[in-house]
């Protein structure tokens, strides 16, 4: 794989020597010209996206939409994606959740090319596992709002499955995401900055700009949800309706149930069905009157039914993995390797870095593990604050949470809360690095990641 990822950007510089004195920018077409077409194509390039009629935000998009195109694959069919990087800086493309090689899979750490401005890279994997998977950028932001997953650079990345399954009426892609972001004291005890938005959207849009989702009574509604967010969690309620939770990160729930809110951290996709037995204009929105405020709703209106949508808070918004889980442990021996996570002791008013094991990265060693091995990860989070711990390459299982056994319930994110312990296994098998990082944005810049390598 490197050698086809490196050979097509050999190939290219080849023909830019050619080319001579061609301005970069005719080169790039005349090369798109003489080359095959790739499967799909993303072009990375500034929109101002109208989040409704009046606000725009400038921000960098997908084919200058938001979120990109939703790209559906197949599971086991090889796959070719075009990457032209339209914007000023270097960029690239991390396809979240699939077990792919480190090269192809998009991140920096792992040894992925970045993207130079009016370059193009192409991305080639076979797509495995199917289900709800994402891509978006991998690149650091630090105190520049305007970089990273703060950006519109996000979109649905769907594995068809070898053998589909459930039945539905209507297929709905949702994507979370948060806008016009500032840095603000947190307040005591931490006094760090934190990110505050203005904006909170589905798909791009505020609830007040967006077309309803229209149902009629009786439709059974599969919605395949992402929280896009690069810092925030999100739990959502639908009044007069309940989710049934399917596919937890794109992955089949061992135990399937229906639940009055839903809760993703950043980071994470659910898929849920919702039965239309409650005629009438709701609300699918935010919990938090705060999130609603700044958008983040959608209406969903019955065929027949008019009048103002209806948002009733709900009763309770707990949240739990283990009621989707089994409730027993099933895990062969593994490995254990402890990591704890800690805040470094921060001045007021500046950001706050992180530590695993004690060592910020890139001063946390490589974790180093055998192909074919099984490996339990014991996290410790020794902080106050929630971390959607993300594991490229590899899916796992959750073992423990909280001390409670559990098993069958298959993620790539998983959020601990704040001083807890949560275990998870994965099986090392498939090699190259690996990158382990908690995927708020703010936490991953600043040292809240570690490399895991095959010996
Ligand atoms: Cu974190």
């Amino acid at each position: 794989m490197r050698d086809r990822l490196m050979n097509h950007s050999i190939n290219r510089r080849q023909f830019l020597t050619i080319a001579g004195a061609a301005a970069t920018h005719g080169a790039l077409r005349a090369a798109q010209v003489q080359r095959k077409t790739a499967d799909h194509t993303l072009r990375i390039e500034p929109i101002h996206l109208e989040l409704a009629p009046g606000i725009h935000v400038p921000t960098m998009s997908y084919n200058g939409q938001v979120p990109g195109p939703i790209l559906r694959l197949r599971e086991g069919v090889p796959v070719s994606i075009d990457v032209i990087n339209q914007s000023p800086v270097p960029e690239l493309v991390h396809w979240h959740g699939l077990h792919i090689d480190s090269i192809n899979d998009g991140a920096m750490e792992e040894g992925s090319p970045m993207i130079a401005p009016q370059e193009r890279v192409t991305y080639r994997f076979t797509p495995n596992p199917s289900g709800t998977r994402w891509y978006h950028t991998h690149t650091e932001a630090r105190d520049n709002l305007s970089r990273a997953t703060y950006t519109g650079q996000f979109g649905f990345l769907y594995v068809e499955p070898k053998y589909d399954s459930g039945s539905y009426d209507q297929e709905i892609f949702l994507s979370i995401h948060h806008w016009g972001p500032s840095l603000v004291p947190m307040g005591p005890p931490m006094n760090a900055l934190d990110v505050h938005y203005k904006y909170a959207s589905f798909d791009g849009r505020l609830m007040s700009a967006s077309e309803p989702i229209r149902v009629r009574q009786g439709q059974r509604v599969l919605f395949r949800l992402l929280n896009a967010s690069a810092t925030e969690a999100v739990t959502l309620a639908l009044p007069g309706h309940r989710f049934t939770v399917i596919a937890m990160d794109g992955n089949r729930v061992p135990q399937p149930r229906s639940v009055e809110t839903i809760t993703m951290a950043v980071a994470e996709r659910l898929d849920v069905i919702v039965e239309m037995q409650s005629p009438g204009v709701w609300v699918l929105g935010s919990a938090s009157s705060d999130d609603r405020a700044k958008g983040l709703g959608r209406v969903v209106e019955y065929a027949g039914a008019s009048g103002t949508p209806v948002w009733v808070d709900p009763k309770a918004t707990d949240w739990s993995y283990l009621d989707f889980a089994n409730a027993f442990s099933d895990s062969l021996p593994a490995e254990e390797i402890p990591m704890v996570f800690a805040p470094v002791a921060t001045a007021a008013d500046k950001l706050q870095s992180w530590t695993v094991n004690g060592k910020s990265y890139p001063d946390t060693p490589a974790l180093k593990v055998q192909q074919g091995r099984r490996y339990r990860l014991v996290f410790t989070n020794a902080s106050g604050e929630f971390h959607p711990l993300h594991l490229h390459r590899h899916s796992f299982e959750i073992v423990s949470i909280a001390g409670k056994l559990c098993s069958g319930l298959m993620k790539d994110v998983v959020n601990i809360p704040p001083y807890s312990s949560m275990k998870v296994d994965f099986v090392a098998d498939n090699p190259g690095k690996t990158l382990f990082h908690c995927h708020q944005q703010l936490h991953m810049d600043y040292g809240f990641m570690q490399l895991i390598d095959y010996v």
